[in-house]
């Protein structure tokens, strides 16, 4: 305890308003525990629907004058909202470990992804551009032209508290909008130590000094329960775009409100993605990959692997090289050097890890680590550790759980004679997201990529599937959702699109060679 109150002390959220010491929680606040130890690190203020309603009230207000601002004024803004991000990236990264329970390096890289997405952004703010066409009357000239869209609802998911908010609210901020952020309840801390970061920045800032409301608000976070919070976000008429994170069940029903009120929604749900390993493949790669993808994170990655197709030539060796290197993983406190897997974020993480991997066996797969044992092993510990579970399916066989996403380090293994065989495999499921094969073929590597190969919104070769960068767009098809975040153009969702005409001439000619009246 000691050493958070240090840590909130030195992000300087220790005073934050919302913070209410545990002990003293009362049903208004939602308790942040320590995976890792199951205990409360703190309790956290909750909003209600009318603070919802004062706070998208306020995003209304200051996104009439940010929309204003020169978009480069904006992205020096953002400039030094990076700049605040690095300095405090140690802590703020520690504080993701704490509280999602996160290994160091990859509470530091979720950090360092923020701090990318703001440099990308900052040179967006000078190129977000748009065409001029030819128009076929004369004198006359036609573009197009990008605008604001307004306040951006963003509901983001505890597996990335920081990041995936960064894609949205520093595209979002040089575009000309204000989002406004509701986090997951599992990480509150990290939301508030973010959206500090921000707010520290835009209260400092002299660039942009609304006249009415508080320059804070163009970073504006809401902590509520989905029923009182999230439901109205998603309904709310002043909110044109919701950008969200998280499982397909909550994706579909975003999808259907927003759809409603033909809103636009910008939807990054469940992944169910795949490894294809070819003969040819460099298995020392192959084993890396896997193990980053498939036990990074715990498992509880959007883009984890969760299945591995291997060519039956080299499948055994393969899957034995995988065992043993699962047996060397340390798993264990999160901050520790030389931990490899934390915990999984809940007790609720853990049932649904011991669910699936009794329906696989029901289903006729072999767990050949991990599995209900590791779980029953890692009760010893305190927090919610389970052991990194390698599942192989029978020959033939595509049991009903292998096509669900289930959170957690469960990686199952089938057994294939070829490419199109891995391929009708990787793809005969409801997800979309990521995709790689490891191979030293042009050929095959080629047909991965081409139009009747895989069919996700990322396909890898020789790299796994997760550990994307920020300069590419991120998403999936089918029901991952269908959207785009990040890199490339995805910044276009957050802006309308306007077509314009401009007639400089003494006439009117009209399109299509129209006569209509004089002239
Ligand atoms: C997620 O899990 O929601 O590609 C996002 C990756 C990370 C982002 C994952 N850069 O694994």
């Amino acid at each position: 305890m000691a050493k958070l109150s240090k840590l909130l002390e030195r992000l300087r959220i220790d005073d934050d308003a919302r913070l209410v010491d545990p002990e003293k929680a009362g049903t208004d606040c939602v308790i942040s525990d320590n995976p890792s130890t199951g205990e409360p690190l703190m309790a956290v203020r909750l909003d209600r629907a009318d603070d919802l309603e004062k706070t998208v009230q306020r995003c209304t207000a200051v996104q009439k004058e940010w929309r204003v601002l020169p978009a480069p004024v904006r992205g020096e803004i953002v400039r030094r909202i990076g700049e605040a991000f690095r300095e405090a990236k140690d802590d703020l990264g520690e504080l993701v470990s704490l509280e999602a329970g996160k290994i160091r390096a990859e509470g530091l890289g979720e950090i360092q992804e923020c701090i990318d997405i703001a440099d990308f952004s900052v040179g967006l703010s000078r190129q977000l551009c748009g065409s001029t066409m030819h128009s076929e009357r004369p004198n006359h000239r036609m573009y197009e032209q990008w605008h604001p869209l307004g306040t951006i609802g963003c509901i983001t998911a505890f597996n990335f508290p920081a990041a995936v908010w960064a894609w949205n609210a520093m595209l979002a901020a040089v575009c000309g909008n204000v989002t406004l952020w509701k986090p997951s309840l599992m990480t509150p801390l990290v939301a508030v130590a973010c959206n500090k970061v921000a707010a520290r920045v835009m209260k400092k800032q002299d660039l942009f000094k609304p006249s009415s409301g508080d320059p804070r608000d163009v970073f504006s976070l809401i902590i509520g329960a989905d029923n009182e919070v999230a439901e109205r976000m998603v309904a709310d008429r002043r909110l044109p775009l919701i950008s969200a994170t998280g499982s397909c069940r909550m994706g579909r029903r975003v999808g259907q409100v927003v759809a409603g009120r033909l809103g636009r929604a910008l939807l990054e749900l469940g992944g169910n993605n795949a490894i294809i390993v070819m003969p040819d493949a460099d298995m020392k790669l192959v084993e890396r990959a896997v193990l980053f993808g498939a036990v990074g994170t715990a498992g509880q990655r959007c883009t984890t692997t969760r299945r591995l197709i291997v060519h039956e030539s080299v499948a055994d060796r393969l899957v034995e090289r995988l065992v043993k290197l699962y047996g060397n993983i340390t798993i264990g406190d999160p901050l520790e050097e030389g931990t490899l897997m934390g915990p999984l974020v809940n007790a609720r993480g853990v049932q649904d890890m011991r669910a699936a991997i009794e329906r696989a066996e029901q289903e006729g797969c072999k767990v050949l680590c991990g599995g209900v044992a590791g779980i029953e092993r890692m009760k010893k510990k305190p927090g919610h550790f389970v052991e990194p579970t390698i599942i192989r399916v029978p020959l033939g066989k595509v049991p009903a759980i292998c096509c669900e996403e289930t959170f957690a380090p469960i990686l199952y293994v089938f057994t294939v004679k070829d490419l199109d065989e891995a391929l009708a495999l990787q793809n005969g499921v409801d997800q979309g997201l990521s995709s790689a094969i490891f191979t030293d073929s042009v050929r095959s590597a080629e047909r991965f990529l081409g139009h009747a190969g895989s069919d996700c919104g990322i396909a890898n070769v020789n790299l796994g599937t997760s550990g994307a960068e920020i300069g590419g767009a991120f998403g999936g098809e089918k029901d991952t959702g269908g959207g785009r975040e990040s890199g490339s153009d995805s910044w276009k969702q957050y802006m309308r699109r306007q077509t314009c005409t401009i007639n400089w001439g003494n006439s009117l000619p009209l399109a299509q060679g129209i006569k209509f009246g004089e002239d």
